[in-house]
């Protein structure tokens, strides 16, 4: 990741740190940080997290070991490193920061599909720690994009109900800029709450960066794909048709911030 950055331009930061896990584990991070531009004030944040889940807490069988996280954890990091490889090739308007996170799926399992209230704070450690100490001191942006699951089959994007609640202007740039670029049946322009956490909350608590969650929601579990958290998000999962309706999408809001 951090040789694609530099390939494609960046600068490149790399935050590491230690956080304790819900199991009283210390846990190593390290937050990975790419800007282009970095004499403008103005700045966009897109963001992904890099770590995958080290356990299969909703599979059946292998549940002790890590799964692949083709498409939680690898899709968003996938998308930004080709946007990455476009902000190299194109003149934009503000400055990018591509921001990786780290032990973002460490959470406490719960038999739930979406997680209770008690194991809330649980997840999202490598991106508390950034919003906690960012690696530009005062760092600020325009608005963040965060990238969660956005590359399985068939995969549908909803208004996530706390993008909506902390950025709806965002949102809905997001949303037309997709229908516009004829990808309207996959960016559905209604709310459903699903998500209880992730790494676009403490950006918009920590910060105050109005930042939006683009994640999938499938109807049929009411939350994720049935393959979450377990030994079957693997590349099966991915479809590249879905990661370039996404990566377009964000790409072209990107392209028209002035
Ligand atoms: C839950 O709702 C459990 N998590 C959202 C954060 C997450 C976990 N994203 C990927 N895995
Ligand atoms: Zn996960």
């Amino acid at each position: 990741m951090v040789s694609r950055l530099k390939g494609s331009g960046a600068t490149v930061i790399e935050q590491t740190g230690n956080v304790l896990s819900f199991n009283g584990e210390r846990l190593p991070l390290r937050n990975i940080i790419g800007s282009w531009n970095l004499d403008r004030q103005e700045r966009i944040l897109l963001f992904a997290h890099w770590d995958t889940r080290p356990f299969a807490d909703r599979d059946t069988e292998r549940k002790n070991e890590p799964i692949d996280g083709a498409n939680d954890g690898g899709s968003g990091v996938g998308i930004l490193l080709e946007i990455a490889r476009h902000l190299a090739a194109k003149e934009h308007g503000p400055g990018v920061d591509i921001l990786f996170t780290d032990v973002e799926d460490h959470g406490e399992p719960s038999g739930a599909m979406t997680i209770d209230e008690n194991s809330m704070d649980t997840w999202c450690l490598g991106s508390r720690y950034w919003a906690r100490n960012p690696h530009v001191p005062g760092y600020t942006a325009r608005f963040g994009i965060l990238l969660d699951m956005a590359g399985a089959r068939e995969a549908k994007f909803y208004q996530e109900a706390l993008s909506m609640q902390y950025a709806p202007g965002i949102v809905r740039k997001v949303w037309k800029t997709a229908a516009a670029l004829g990808y309207g049946d996959r960016f559905i322009q209604e709310t459903k709450y699903f998500v209880g956490i992730d790494d676009h909350i403490p950006v918009n608590q920590t910060l105050r960066i109005p930042s939006i969650d683009i994640i999938e929601y499938d109807p049929s579990t009411q939350a994720f794909g049935p393959y979450w958290h377990t030994h079957k998000d693997n590349m099966e999962v991915i479809d590249p048709a879905t990661l370039k309706a996404v990566g377009q999408t964000v790409m072209e809001v990107v392209w028209k911030e002035r």
